[in-house]
């Protein structure tokens, strides 16, 4: 799509320029500029005050090496990043991802994205996002730790409790952050609230690990409820075998849901009597083996290989959870065909552009990945509450307020979709509303 403002349009080539060789920076950030066609439309006042050009461009972004020792006695050399993107209304917030695709634009599209999410929330939380191209696969718990004592000693200079509070994402889950918290307790002689999805007998909020995929059901529910039905009776395809996905299966089966298929990025299993979840967790989370496996001890479930394949699978609810851009315009294409009626993506980014089109010329509930995961972050925030209160909650106490979370994203977004005459379009939505926040707070904030 081109815009209509010059504006708009001058600044997408700007940001294109000045951060060459990352489209997936460029991706978020069309899709945010072309949702606020309305609304400078309507508030130029924001356009004066510089504000979309400065929220565009990360505060600071730290990049540096991490060297560690492997078991072979071998030096190896990854290399770390902490972007800092918006502190308007809170301490940066964002998870660490590990994976060997990391690299600045990755996660610069993370922490952009962060900014909106985090602000659709509705708690004081900024928005940042860091992480490695370091490979936790096939590494020892003891190469794991000094990865994560050697990330964090530089680390620890750039954060705190009351200024960056960084958390999970893909490959980083309870080990690292446990590793990663000892270092910089040991570094600071501090104990406090610098991480969150921390364990339990450290300061973890209960409900933390089951966040993100119970908030994504917990949106998913207000979505389909709104349209008049249910998770009750449903096919459910679920990409992705980690945290997110996991939990996901976990809630929808709960909520009546048939949960089919999952994935990782070797392949996926279809178990057309809905997957057996103790199992999977034993395999993925105590195990840490691959998804293939699962056939082994369930003859009738069936192994692909590929990602892609999952998508051509018959369901109702579709609930990408794996990484980004995993489902492209032809994978949106069959998932209609096979009459897909709701989409909510768990993943960051996990729908091409060309894909989302796709599903919303269909008419079909879209939900976006900033509202509709924004549990997990949700949660890490009110760990933080917890932490400064030194106090901790029920399971009961923080699922409700997770659950309430979800549902005012959900309606906050139809409502900012309506407002912006674009009824139903949860894209804009939820990138109205998450901007109008942030905006609203730089603008009191002055020209810094
Ligand atoms: P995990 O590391 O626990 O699991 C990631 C899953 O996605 C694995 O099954 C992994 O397969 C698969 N995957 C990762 N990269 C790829 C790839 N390039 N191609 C295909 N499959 C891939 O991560 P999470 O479950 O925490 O994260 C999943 C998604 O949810 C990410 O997009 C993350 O940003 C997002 N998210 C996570 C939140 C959280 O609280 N954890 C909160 C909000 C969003 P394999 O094992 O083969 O790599
Ligand atoms: O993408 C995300 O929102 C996360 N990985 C969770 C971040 C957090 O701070 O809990």
């Amino acid at each position: 799509m081109s815009f209509k403002s010059a504006y708009l349009s001058d600044l997408m080539e700007r940001v294109e320029k000045r951060n060459p060789g990352e489209p997936e920076f460029h991706q978020a950030v069309r899709e945010v500029l072309e949702s606020l066609e309305p609304v400078i439309e309507a508030h130029p006042e924001y356009v004066e005050a510089g504000i979309i050009e400065s929220i565009v461009e990360p505060e600071r972004i730290i990049k540096f090496r991490v060297p560690w020792v492997d078991d072979n006695g071998k030096v190896q050399v990854n290399r770390g990043f902490r972007v800092q993107f918006n502190s308007a209304i809170g301490p940066y917030k964002g998870g660490l991802r590990f994976h060997p695709s990391v690299y600045e634009g990755i996660i610069k599209f993370l922490g952009f994205e962060q900014v909106f999410k985090n602000s659709l929330t509705g708690l004081p939380i900024g928005g940042g996002k860091g992480g490695s191209d370091f490979d936790p696969k096939g590494k020892s718990d003891a190469e794991v730790m000094r990865f994560c004592q050697s990330f964090m000693t530089e680390l620890s200079k750039h954060i705190g409790a009351d200024t960056d509070v960084p958390a999970g994402d893909i490959g980083v889950g309870g080990r690292e952050i446990g590793y990663l918290f000892g270092q910089y307790k040991r570094l600071r002689n501090e104990f406090t609230g610098v991480l969150t999805g921390k364990g339990l007998s450290y300061g973890g909020s209960l409900a933390r690990t089951e966040a993100t995929g119970y908030g994504l059901c917990y949106f998913t529910k207000e979505m389909l409820k709104d349209a008049g039905t249910s998770f009750e009776g449903k096919t459910v395809v679920v990409s992705g075998s980690g945290n997110v996905a996991i939990y996901a299966t976990e809630k929808a089966t709960e909520l009546g849901g048939k949960v089919v298929a999952l994935s990782d990025s070797n392949g996926y299993i279809y178990d057309k009597d809905g997957v057996d979840l103790k199992a999977v967790k034993q395999l993925k989370e105590v195990e840490r083996k691959r998804i293939k496996e699962y056939v082994k001890d369930h003859p009738n479930a069936e192994y692909h290989e590929g990602c892609s394949g999952i998508w051509t699978i018959k369901c109702d609810i579709a609930l990408p959870c794996a990484t980004q851009n995993e489902i492209n315009e032809e994978s949106a294409k069959a998932l209609v065909q096979n009459g897909v009626m709701a989409v909510a993506e768990g993943a960051n980014m996990p729908s091409t552009p060309e894909a989302i089109a796709v599903f919303q010329n269909a008419g079909i509930l879209f939900g976006p990945a900033k509202a509709a995961n924004a549990g997990g972050v949700a949660t890490s925030a009110l760990e933080m509450s917890q932490n400064s209160m030194r106090y901790s909650w029920t399971f009961e106490e923080v699922d409700a307020k997770l659950h309430d979370i979800m549902v005012n994203i959900y309606h906050n977004c139809a409502t900012a979709a309506k407002t912006y005459h674009m009824d139903g379009n949860l894209v804009a939505g939820a990138n109205i509303a998450g901007f109008l926040k942030v905006a609203d707070a730089m603008k009191w904030h002055g020209v810094v």
